[in-house]
C-alpha cells in the first residue's frame, strides 16, 4: 500500500454484542476493498480476522485483530474486536487506538446487553461512530423496527443514511438516502431509488438535512430560507456532526451476503475522524500533537507470545517509526531496538520499511517493552496514556497435568499474562494452588488451550479451594509425656499447655511460664516448634489453625534422655489434644461484595444472595442502576460472575474482596468434612 497522509487515515475499531457479526463485515469490507482476494467465512475457520485456533475451534472472535485497506483515497484500518464479554480487555485496547467506530447491531436481534456495553464504551471515550444494522438477510430481520429501538435506547441523534431494499429472504441491496442511488446485489450494481422507498426516503432525508445545516450558520440559514443544499454541503454538515457526536449515521447491510459494503467503507471515508482530529491522550507534559514531522510518539497496545518470541502492535501518533533503528521506551527509561517492522492483515505480515503517524504497525523480539509502553525519542520523550484494562473477578486453579508441565507452568502462565493484562496469576499460601484469575471461564479456558499449543504446557482448570480454618472456642489445659525406652538411651519430653482462643484475626501465639526449670531454657524453643507444626494441621479437617494461645506453664526432663526432638513432639502432641478439648470450629473467609445491576433486576440479586448465605448491607440507587453491598462466604461466590452473567444476562458487575474469617455454621461443617477427607483420598 503507498504511504498515506495523516488527513487519510481512518483508524475504526469494530464492535458489538457478540455474534453481531463484526467479523464477517470486516471480512466483506476488505474484500470489497480489494485488499484481501477471497471472502472467508467465520463458520469454515477461513475469516481474515478470526485465525487463531481457538478462534477457529470456537468459531468467536478472541483477540482483536488489524485489517488494512485502500478504500478511495483513505487507508481504512479496520480493528475487529471479540463481542463475548470475557475478551473486553482486547476492546478496550482497540478503543484507546480507534479514532472512531462502527457498532454493529443485529437486524433481528436489535439492541442487546453487549451493544449498550459497547456503546458506554464509545461514550466513555467519546468516540465518533457509525451504526450497521447487519444480518437484513436473515429471518426476522427488520431494519426499521431496528432503527426505533436504536433511537429509543440511544437516542434521536442515530439517524439512517441508507435504506434496505427489501428484507430477509427478499433482501437485496441498500439506497443512499443522499444520493437517491441504489446498489443492488453483490458486486453491486447502481441503479435509482426504487419507487416503493420514495415517501420513507423523502422524510428521513429531511431529518439528514437538517441535522446537517444545524452545524453551520450559513448552512442554516440557506435551509431556512427554503433553498436546497448541494450534496458536498450536506456530506461535510453530516461529517462535521458525526465528528463532535451530534449525529449517529445508520447504515443497513448484510455483511455474509457482502451487501452494503461499498456504502460502509464510503461512510467511514466521509463520516469517520481522521488521526488530525482528535487530541492525544497523555500522561502530563508534553502534549503530543498528531503530525507526521513531530518527534516520535508510539503506544503500544497489544503483545502476542509463543515459543519462538513475541510480536508487539503499536500505534503511531507523531512522528514514524523505521525499520532497523532504535526508539526510547519512556515507560521504561530504557532504549529498545526495532528490526524489521510489518504491517498486520489478519496473520498476514507485510514487511515495511516505516509506520508513520497515524498508523498501525508491528514489531518481533522487543526486549524491554510491553502493552501500555510509550515508544518516543530520547530527547523528547513522552507518555501516552496508558490503557485501562479490566479488572479480574473470575478465579481459576491450575494444575499441570504431569511432572514436566510442572516445570514449565509458571513460565508459561507468566507469558500468557504478559499478553492478555486481565489476566493475573498468583500463589495462595493458603491452599498452595496457583490462582489464575481473569474475566470469565471462558477466557480461562482459552488460556488453557493456549498453554498447550503454544507451550506444550497441559493443564486441568479447576475451581480454587476455599481455604477455610480452624480454631478453638474454650479454653483447655492439655498434657503429653513423650517417654520412650528402647535398648541404648531413652526418649523423654514432657509438656502442659494452657489453650486459650483469641479474638478473630489475631493469628497465633506461644508464650511460656516455666518456673523453676521444669523445662529446661534450652528446650523450650523445641517445644514452640511443635506447637507450630501443630496449627499447621487442625484436627478436625486438617485445615491451618488460627486465633489460639498457647502457654507452657509446667513440663519436666530426664537428663540424659531428653532431647529437642521430644519435646517437639511432647509439644505438637499436647497441641493436639488441647485443641481437640477446646471445643473446636471450623471458619471461613467471609467476602464483602459490590453489585451493580440494572435497578429492575435488584429483586432477583438478593433473591439470589438469600440462597447464598449472604448479609445484605445496604443498596444505592445511583441513576438507572443499584449497587449493592453485601457479606458473603467465598465458598458461596467462588463462581458468582458465572451466576451474575445468567440472571442478568451479562448487564451486572461486581467486586470481590476478603473481609473476615466467620464460624462455618454446623450445617455446613458435614459437608466440608466431607469433601475434604474425599479430596484427601485422591
Ligand atoms: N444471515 C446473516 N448471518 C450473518 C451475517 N453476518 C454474520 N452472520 C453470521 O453470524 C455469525 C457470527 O458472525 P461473526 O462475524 O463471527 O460475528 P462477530 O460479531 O464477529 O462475533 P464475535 O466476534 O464472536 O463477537 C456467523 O455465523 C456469521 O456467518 C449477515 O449479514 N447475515
Ligand atoms: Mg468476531
Amino acid at each position: 500500500m503507498k504511504p498515506y497522509g495523516l488527513e487519510n487515515i481512518r483508524n475504526v475499531v469494530l464492535l458489538s454484542h457478540a455474534g453481531a457479526g463484526k467479523t464477517t463485515t470486516a471480512e466483506a469490507a476488505m474484500y470489497t476493498a480489494g485488499a484481501i482476494g477471497r471472502l472467508g467465512k467465520v463458520d469454515d475457520g477461513s475469516s481474515t480476522s478470526d485465525y487463531d485456533p481457538d478462534e477457529v475451534k470456537r468459531k468467536i472472535s478472541i483477540n482483536l485483530a488489524l485489517l488494512p485497506g485502500p478504500w478511495r483515497e483513505v487507508k481504512v484500518n479496520l480493528i475487529d474486536t471479540p463481542g463475548y464479554a470475557d475478551f473486553a480487555g482486547e476492546v478496550k485496547a482497540a478503543l484507546r487506538v480507534g479514532e472512531g467506530a462502527i457498532i454493529v447491531i443485529c437486524a433481528a436481534s436489535g439492541v442487546e446487553v453487549g451493544s449498550e456495553q459497547v456503546w458506554g464504551y464509545c461514550q466513555e471515550a467519546d468516540l465518533p461512530r457509525l451504526i450497521l444494522v447487519n444480518k437484513v438477510d436473515r429471518e426476522n430481520a427488520d431494519f426499521f423496527r431496528t432503527v426505533t429501538e436504536i433511537q429509543s435506547r440511544f437516542g434521536a441523534k442515530c439517524l439512517p443514511i441508507q435504506l434496505p431494499i427489501g428484507a430477509q429472504d427478499n433482501f437485496q441491496g441498500v439506497a443512499d438516502l443522499l444520493t437517491r442511488k441504489s446498489y443492488t446485489g453483490s458486486p453491486p450494481k447502481e441503479g435509482e431509488l426504487p419507487s416503493s422507498l420514495e415517501a420513507q426516503a423523502g422524510s428521513f432525508r429531511e431529518k439528514l438535512v437538517e441535522a446537517a445545516a444545524e452545524t453551520d450558520d450559513r448552512l442554516i440559514d440557506k435551509y431556512l430560507g427554503g433553498k436546497e443544499l448541494s450534496l458536498e454541503e450536506i456530506r461535510a454538515g453530516l461529517r462535521q456532526a458525526t465528528v463532535s457526536g451530534s449525529v449517529i449515521p445508520i447504515l443497513a447491510g448484510s455483511a455474509l451476503q457482502n451487501v452494503g459494503m461499498n456504502g460502509l467503507l464510503d461512510a467511514v471515508g466521509d463520516y469517520l475522524p481522521s488521526p488530525k482530529e482528535r487530541v492525544v491522550a497523555t500522561v502530563g507534559e508534553p502534549k503530543v500533537e498528531s503530525s507526521q514531522e513531530g518527534p516520535l510518539a508510539a503506544l503500544v497496545f497489544k503483545t502476542t507470545a509463543d515459543r519462538i518470541g513475541k510480536l508487539t502492535y503499536f500505534r503511531v501518533y507523531s512522528g514514524a517509526v523505521d525499520s532497523n533503528s532504535q526508539v526510547w521506551n519512556a515507560t521504561r527509561g530504557s532504549v529498545e531496538r526495532i528490526g524489521q517492522l510489518f504491517t498486520l492483515g489478519g496473520k498476514n505480515q507485510e514487511p515495511v520499511p516505516q509506520v508513520p503517524a497515524g498508523d498501525i504497525g508491528a514489531v518481533a523480539k522487543l526486549n524491554v517493552t510491553a502493552t501500555g509502553d510509550t515508544l518516543s525519542s530520547q530527547n523528547k520523550p513522552v507518555k501516552i496514556a496508558p490503557i485501562q484494562f479490566p479488572e479480574p473477578i473470575f478465579d481459576g486453579a491450575v494444575y499441570p497435568k504431569t511432572k514436566a508441565d510442572l516445570d514449565k507452568l509458571g513460565a508459561s502462565l507468566a507469558r500468557l499474562a504478559e499478553e492478555d493484562l486481565t489476566l493475573k496469576v498468583r500463589r495462595d499460601n493458603d491452599t498452595g494452588e496457583t490462582i489464575l484469575s481473569g474475566i470469565g471461564e471462558t477466557q480461562l479456558e482459552v488460556a488453557a488451550d493456549k498453554m498447550m499449543r503454544k507451550f506444550g504446557v497441559g493443564v486441568k482448570l479447576e475451581t480454587p479451594k476455599v481455604p477455610y480454618k480452624e480454631t478453638i472456642t474454650a479454653s483447655a489445659n492439655a498434657e503429653y509425656k513423650h517417654k520412650k525406652q528402647s535398648g541404648g538411651h531413652g526418649q523423654y519430653g514432657h509438656v502442659l499447655l494452657a489453650l486459650e482462643p483469641l479474638p478473630r484475626g489475631n493469628g497465633n501465639e506461644f508464650a511460656e511460664k516455666i518456673v523453676g526449670g521444669a523445662v529446661p531454657k534450652n528446650y523450650i524453643p523445641a517445644v514452640e516448634k511443635g506447637f507450630n507444626e501443630a496449627v499447621q494441621d487442625g484436627v478436625l479437617a486438617h485445615y491451618p489453625v488460627v486465633d489460639v494461645k498457647a502457654t507452657l506453664y509446667d513440663g519436666s526432663f530426664h537428663s540424659v534422655d531428653s532431647s529437642e526432638i521430644c519435646f517437639k513432639i511432647a509439644g505438637s502432641q499436647a497441641m493436639k489434644k488441647g485443641l481437640s478439648q477446646g471445643q473446636p470450629i471450623l471458619l471461613e473467609p467471609v467476602m464483602n461484595i459490590t453489585i451493580t445491576v440494572p435497578g429492575d433486576l435488584t429483586g432477583d440479586i438478593i433473591g439470589d444472595l438469600n440462597t447464598k448465605r449472604a448479609r445484605v448491607q445496604g443498596m444505592n440507587p445511583e441513576g438507572d442502576v443499584n449497587i449493592i453491598e453485601a457479606q458473603v462466604p467465598l465458598a458461596e461466590v467462588l463462581r458468582y460472575a458465572i451466576d451474575l452473567k445468567s440472571i442478568t444476562q451479562g448487564r451486572g458487575s461486581h467486586r470481590l474482596k476478603f473481609s473476615h474469617y466467620e464460624e462455618v455454621p454446623a450445617h455446613i461443617i458435614q459437608k466440608v468434612m466431607a469433601e475434604r477427607q474425599a479430596a484427601e483420598k485422591e
